[in-house]
């Protein structure tokens, strides 16, 4: 069981890198490559149409501007996938990555996330894994647990 990061360009990986960190973190193994839907769309055939074939069980898919590499994986793939919004240094701001990925056709979903939300990006696909693998489940349970604690202990000293 892997999830696959993939993205529009090696200028996106310092976003996507949370994606690759927080599940390096899970102990959950990845792969990730550059598969762009405008500059190497057989390569984005091939990708979308095999990915269920190699061991991937989840996509996540971060792109800027008009961001069409999540939706047309979505297109092709039965996997989930995930899309992440990246604000590229020539975007109207972030919005135009927003809702390219976000408004998705009915009957070909997008899980979209915040822009630049490669972390959260990475923490669902977690969980989408972990509703099936109980050691995956106990990792997530142990994180949300330090999320709490980390709340409670920026409290401390306050009156
Ligand atoms: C998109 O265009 C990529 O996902 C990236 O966010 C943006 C800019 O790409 P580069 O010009 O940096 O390769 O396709």
């Amino acid at each position: 069981m892997k999830i696959a990061i993939i993205m529009g360009s090696i200028s996106d990986l310092p976003v996507m890198q949370d994606a690759i960190d927080i599940l390096k973190s899970f102990g959950i193994e990845t792969i990730t490559d550059i598969v762009s839907a405008h500059r190497t769309p057989e390569k984005l055939f091939d990708f979308s149409k095999n990915a269920h074939l190699r061991g991937i069980s989840v996509i996540i898919a971060g792109a800027g501007g008009a961001a069409h590499l999540p939706g047309m994986v979505a297109s092709m793939s039965p996997l989930p996938v995930i899309g992440v919004p990246v604000k590229s240094s020539n975007s109207i701001d972030g919005w135009d990555s927003i809702l390219s990925i976000l408004q998705m056709p009915g009957g070909v979903p997008v899980a979209t996330v915040a822009l630049n939300g490669a972390k959260n990006a990475g923490i669902l696909a977690a969980q989408i894994v972990g509703a099936h693998d109980p050691s995956v489940l106990e990792r997530i349970i142990s994180y949300k647990e330090s999320l709490k604690e980390a709340v409670s202990k920026s409290a401390l000293g306050l009156q």
